[in-house]
């Protein structure tokens, strides 16, 4: 019998994955390779049940002879242990960003005679209510709050991109490059705020109050499904603080960061040009262990941040705090630096590292912006967040149509560089 080859990482088996089988079946043996957690989670099909419970159902599908797990998203792996025959797919992954899976599919396949059989995908209303029931879940606070925690668990390091609205939330969902033949998106978003204030065109002192922030919150969950980290600030009063825990947990937030400052708040990037107030470490201890208090799930993380390096009070200095807030009872640490060279952020991580193995590193690197995702991994790091690239980007464009439809009285000369009115119309899809 001929070895029929084809890839599941479904939650749900519906009429397209019937169909898939049935065509499958004409070929030969069928085998499907179960898409394991790490390899979905890459490609942004996070799971809503685990890897054990998907092959238990992909076994009990009729017609269906054996399940593998596929561990890399673009096949290598399992071309090489199983050499099927054919593989068989939906013709959907011709266009998009799957289409540099079909490509590579296609070459390996070529290098030993194998097929590939594209068969139509189908889309009916149930398959399409299958489908947008499955975003709903993962956008549910149940679902989405644990998924920060699952992510540290399940991936090198934790890739953050700042939102600050329903569109730039869209952005950091639905982003996909393919490069160097591997697709990539964010695994989760910021909601900064540094970001969230710009964007109301205030300053970045806690001036935007809480229920301004959460309705930022609310527009981005409205429209997304990744797991969001919230900027505390100082996380206020700790007789308000433990009020936002459990707002940010009721809301499905995964995390909030909470910085050790005190007074009025002043962006870390200040440095020491403006005057700031860090908290003792007795403050900040007994805010970070009200909030855990006040904590209902074992989902949500408190994340204490360290501003030592920033006010230049020196690493002994970081160093003491993180060791004390840990014990305090905070999920992770995130340690800041202004410096363009990232040696301090470096030298931090692998000293917390030396005694303390696994309490979550969060890194924002704005100014050291030379070091890679991989290189902070090898150095701890679990989280790191690209905390103002979308808001840095866009108002720069923004500013340049403004000031050249002023210049030339007219839109004509912008019109290049701009999204298409069709775009724009289209760009949001009406459920
Ligand atoms: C923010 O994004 O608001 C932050 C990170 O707090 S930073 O601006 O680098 O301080
Ligand atoms: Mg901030």
């Amino acid at each position: 019998m001929k070895k029929v080859y084809t890839c599941f990482s479904t939650d749900v088996i519906h009429d397209g994955h019937l169909n898939i089988i049935n065509e499958a079946k004409k070929y030969g043996n069928v085998i499907i390779g179960a898409l394991s957690d790490k390899a979905s989670i890459r490609y942004n099909k996070f799971p809503t049940i685990p890897q054990e419970e998907r092959v238990k159902l992909y076994r009990s599908i009729e017609g269906v002879d054996q399940v593998v797990i596929q561990n890399d998203m673009m096949y290598d792996d399992v071309i090489t242990l199983v050499q099927p025959d054919y593989i068989v797919h939906g013709d959907n992954w011709q266009e998009g960003p799957e289409k540099a899976i079909r490509d590579h599919v296609e070459e390996l396949l070529k290098q030993y005679g194998g097929e590939l059989i594209d068969v139509p995908y189908t889309y009916n209303d149930k398959v399409k209510k299958i489908d947008l029931q499955l975003r709903e879940k993962l956008a549910m606070p149940e679902y989405r709050r644990k998924r920060l925690r699952q992510l540290i668990e399940m991936t090198p390091i934790v890739k953050t991109m700042e939102a600050h609205s329903g569109l730039t939330g869209l952005i950091v969902e639905k982003t996909v490059v393919d490069h160097e033949g591997k697709l990539d998106q964010f695994d989760a978003m910021w909601v900064s705020s540094l970001c969230d204030s710009t964007a109301k065109g205030k300053p970045d002192i806690e001036l935007v109050d809480m229920t301004s922030r959460f309705r930022t919150i609310d527009d981005i969950m409205e429209v997304t499904t990744k797991p969001i980290i919230f900027d505390g600030d100082t996380g206020g009063l700790t007789e308000h603080f433990v009020y936002t825990v459990r707002s940010l947990e009721r809301m499905g937030v995964s995390a909030i960061i909470i910085e050790d400052k005190k007074g009025l708040k002043k962006n870390s990037l200040f440095g020491t040009e403006v005057e700031q107030t860090q908290a003792t470490i007795e403050e900040m201890s007994a805010k970070i262990a009200a909030g855990k208090a006040a904590q209902l799930t074992d989902d949500f993380m408190i994340i204490a941040r360290i501003e030592s390096l920033i006010l230049e009070r020196g690493m002994e200095d970081a160093l003491e705090r993180a060791f004390a807030f840990v014990k305090a009872g905070a999920d992770g640490i995130m340690i800041h630096s202004r410096k363009k060279d990232p040696a301090e952020i470096v030298e931090f991580c692998d000293k917390f590292r030396e005694e303390d193995k696994t309490t979550p590193i969060v890194v924002v690197p704005s100014s050291f912006n030379t070091i890679t995702e991989d290189e902070l991994a090898s150095h701890g790091v679990n989280i790191v967040i690209y905390a103002n690239q979308l808001t840095r980007s866009a108002f720069p464009a923004m500013q340049k149509t403004a000031e050249d439809i002023l210049r030339y009285h007219r839109a004509k000369e912008v019109d290049d560089r701009l999204m298409s009115i069709k775009d724009i119309i289209t760009l949001i899809h009406v459920i």
